[in-house]
């Protein structure tokens, strides 16, 4: 039995099933994954569907792009009542009509919020899946049962996934990130300045490790640091692997805790 992490996936479902075949994945594993499922890649809706079926042995943490998705579907919940437009929950074609009212608040600056639908993956879904707000509500729900991080013990060592960062000082966080949510979701080279565990594993990824001049850089491979005040090792296993077509070094990685040994595809 092994423990496996992954993380940043990003709509790149043949990138990840190739990586389950690769590491032999069974029943008797288990599979972490730190967020990031959708957004950017072509393969979002193929991600979603993959979540909502997902074996009990996968544990789904929650990254930015998730959290972000279920604030569009709030968005156009919220559009629909207050417009009093009576979308029909299971209509592809009154969902669509309810997204362009959306999109057409925020061009005319009409709501407290700027952005809508950053990466047009829900347009996407809406136009070549053909789904429907009641689809867009059931993984709106999915993601908000998504826990933030997992502790886990491993051979008397303790590790502990998160999509960004993780940290156990709050005072600290609070003051330069503006709550622990966000730094859960949003840090990058402050997950190894504020963040961390005294004597164990931080395991995250969100930044990708493909970019010169990034605290993270490391040619798409794992990018790992240790904090010897802290005798913390900070893992960033995001390898851009939706970024493959502009970095040829861009790589899907899985990391295997027993061992720590990486894999990548
Ligand atoms: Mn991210």
């Amino acid at each position: 039995m092994s423990t496996y992490i992954m993380s940043d996936i990003h709509g790149c479902y043949n990138d990840f099933h190739s990586m389950l075949e690769k590491i032999g994945f069974s029943d008797l594993d288990q599979l972490i994954i730190a967020g990031d499922y959708i957004d950017r890649g072509k393969q979002s809706f193929k991600m979603l569907k993959w979540i909502e079926h997902c074996p009990p042995n996968v544990l789904l943490l929650r990254g930015n792009h998730e959290q972000e998705f279920a604030t569009y579907v709030d968005l156009m919940l919220l559009i629909d009542r207050s417009k009093e437009l009576k979308t029909d929950f299971d209509s592809n074609i009154d969902t669509f009509a309810l997204y362009e009212s959306v999109k057409y608040f925020i061009q005319r600056k009409a709501l407290t919020v700027s952005y809508f639908d950053l990466y047009g993956t829900i347009n996407a879904l809406l136009a070549q899946n053909h789904i429907t707000l009641r689809d867009l509500c059931r993984w709106s729900e999915k993601i908000r049962q998504m826990p933030y991080y997992h502790k886990l013990m491993l051979k008397n060592k303790k590790y502990i996934i998160v999509h960004a960062g993780y940290s156990e000082n709050v005072k600290n966080i609070d003051t330069h990130f503006g709550s622990l949510e966000r730094f859960y979701l949003y840090a990058r080279e402050e997950s190894c300045q504020f963040g961390g565990v005294h004597h164990g594993t931080i395991i995250a990824g969100h930044t990708p490790t493909i970019i010169k001049g990034h605290f993270a850089y490391n040619k798409g491979n794992v990018f790992r640091y240790y904090d010897i005040a802290k005798d913390c090792t900070f893992y960033d296993i995001d390898c851009g692997c939706v970024f493959r077509n502009k970095h040829p070094d861009a790589k899907l990685a899985c990391i295997r805790l027993e061992d720590e040994e990486i894999f990548y595809i």
